[in-house]
């Protein structure tokens, strides 16, 4: 009888995540059973057993980061004599080099016959001289942005993702799941977008990014397992980019049911459960004692609208689609408050009234908004409140303070609306802002808006007071804290202390998540919005 220690080989990365720890002390183990599976950016691999035995000792978990050399295990072999034997296996046989963990760089790629904008993705070079094809993840039609998975190939110890080269859509692709596949050979062919295509692809990535951004809550993780009618007891399998799709949305992979061979998760089963969790009734408060992804109302019979007159179905946008279910995440998993307050924009319009004048005869080709300003006092506000300006950590034990201030501002677009963020408003002027709110509108409403042109903001301002209204509830832009509703400004009267005076007076509705913001900074931050919007020399200050 000998303990032998097992340790990571060299898996090709400097440090990879552990995303399972398959075994646990005591279990019996053959060789070959994987003991960790890890993870690099698109590749993920088991740890073997390099002998067989049982496991004396194992303190990794899932998420902890492991480098070459590390300890995983000890084993308690059987057979002392056999131990020695694969004592040096444990260090060898994964065999990266052959099963080469990076996914394949672009660069490496083949595409070849770039007519017509059509081109043709073969499978690089992968280590392996053939490898199976585990997973299909697009079909022809399908938009693909640059690096989405096309496909996932498995070798013996490894799956990885083929990434597609470049954005597009996909033309071709005749490959199936248990398909066998070597270096060279053609995966697909992409069609690469035109500029109108593309731009609608990037609002709905944009989108998408902005739900990636969004950290799920503690609460909806909790509030998927009660209804949960299957739990995955032994190995899972999935490609690196599933377990990430899972990782971002905060679902627990042993609850998704595989529907492709060996039980192995695909999206498409992610999405699955999604839907099954939203529209499945919410735990009671009792049992999980937090309010869940759905709501606990009775369902929405579907209706025969056309019995009681004329009707037109319409779809909706694409991006509503996207935007939909996480407004509706927002809506019921975070806590919102909202404070109402008005500030005396008076002095203010009449500087920004001379100053537009100023720019006319300039014949400069924008004008200033009231929204500069209140983009301008925002940043103010922010840093005289930092709390405004963080984001609750994923696990809901931390703060996440952000040193920078970038605003996102609602744009109204014929598609539906999306919010282009404005970067260090902090460190810009009044004329900059406006050039840049004009640029970003305008990009927006063509649906020109990049990829980084919507990602990274802190807090959001939705203003429509170039519409109307008195007031509204805006719905917090997780994982942002804070959004500032600005409505239609009103002439009032305002009592001096003597007599009334006629004062122009801009409403402000400001969200705040309760659970990071209480609500006595809620009303400092909304005073403070007001007292440097009512005296923009403030601002300097
Ligand atoms: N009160 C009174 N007038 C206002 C105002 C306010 N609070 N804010 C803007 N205005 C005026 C502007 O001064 C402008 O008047 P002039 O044409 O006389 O100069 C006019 O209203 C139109 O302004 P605008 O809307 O074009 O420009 P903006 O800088 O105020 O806003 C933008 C830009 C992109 C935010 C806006 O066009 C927009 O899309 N708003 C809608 C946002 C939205 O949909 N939010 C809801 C999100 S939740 O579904």
């Amino acid at each position: 009888m000998s303990i032998e220690e097992v340790k990571l080989p060299d898996v090709g990365n400097e440090e990879v995540l552990i995303i399972e720890v398959c075994v646990k002390v005591g279990d019996s183990v053959n060789e070959d059973d994987a003991i960790i599976v890890v993870e690099t950016e698109k590749a993920s691999m088991d740890i073997p057993a390099p002998f067989a035995g049982t496991i004396e000792s194992l303190t990794l978990k899932a998420g902890d980061k492991i480098s070459t050399g590390m300890l995983v295990c000890t084993i308690k072999s059987a057979d002392s004599q056999e131990v020695v034997k694969v004592e040096t296996v444990a260090v060898e046989e994964p065999k990266v080099e052959e099963v080469k963990t990076e996914t394949p760089k672009v660069e490496e790629k083949v595409i070849v016959k770039q007519t017509s904008a059509v081109s043709e993705v073969k499978l690089p070079d992968v280590g392996n001289e053939e490898v199976l094809v585990i997973e299909v993840c697009v079909k022809a039609g399908d938009s693909v942005e640059v690096d989405e998975a096309i496909i996932v190939v498995e070798t013996e110890k490894a799956s990885m993702d083929i990434p597609a080269p470049f954005a597009g859509i996909i033309e071709s692709l005749t490959l199936k799941a248990g398909d066998k596949i070597s270096t060279g050979m053609l995966v697909c062919t992409i069609k690469s977008t035109s500029a109108v295509e593309e731009n609608e692809e990037v609002v709905a990535v944009v989108e998408a990014a902005k739900v990636e951004e969004k950290a799920p809550t503690k609460e909806l993780k909790v509030t998927t397992e009660p209804t949960v009618v299957f739990k995955n007891t032994g190995k899972v399998y999935a490609s690196p980019s599933v377990r990430r799709m899972a990782r971002e949305y905060g679902v627990d992979l042993t609850l998704v049911k595989g529907s492709s061979e060996k039980n192995r998760v695909v999206k498409e089963d992610i999405r699955l459960f999604i839907k099954q969790q939203l529209s499945a009734p919410v735990a009671t408060s009792s049992n999980t004692g937090s309010i869940g992804f759905g709501s606990n109302l009775p369902e929405l019979k579907e209706i025969d609208f056309s019995k009681f007159g004329e009707i037109e179905k319409v779809e909706l946008s694409r991006i509503q689609k996207i935007s939909g279910p996480s407004l509706h995440r927002n809506y019921l998993a975070i806590p919102h408050v909202t404070q109402f307050d008005e500030s005396d924009i008076t002095a203010l319009e009449e500087f920004r009234k001379a100053q537009n004048e100023v720019l006319t005869k300039k014949k400069a080709d924008y004008k200033i908004s009231p929204l500069v300003f209140v983009l301008k006092a925002v940043a103010k506000a922010l840093q005289i409140h930092p709390i405004f300006n963080s984001s609750l950590s994923v696990d809901g034990q931390s703060i996440i303070y952000k040193k920078y201030i970038n605003i996102a501002v609602a744009v109204d677009t014929p598609n539906g609306l999306v919010v282009p963020v404005i970067k260090d408003v902090d460190k810009k002027g009044i004329e900059q802002l406006s050039i840049e709110l004009k640029e970003i509108s305008l990009k927006a409403r063509d649906g020109k808006l990049k990829l980084e042109d919507i990602q990274g903001a802190c807090f959001t301002i939705s203003s429509l007071g170039g519409i109307g209204g008195t007031a509204f509830t805006p719905i917090i832009n997780a994982p942002e804290v804070a959004i500032l509703g600005v409505s239609k400004t009103q002439m009032k009267p305002v009592w001096n202390g003597a007599q009334f005076e006629p004062k122009l007076m801009l409403p402000l509705s400001l969200s705040y998540d309760h659970r990071v913001i209480d609500g006595a900074n809620g009303a400092r931050f909304s005073t403070t919005l007001s007292e440097l919007l009512s005296d923009i020399r403030l601002l300097l200050i």
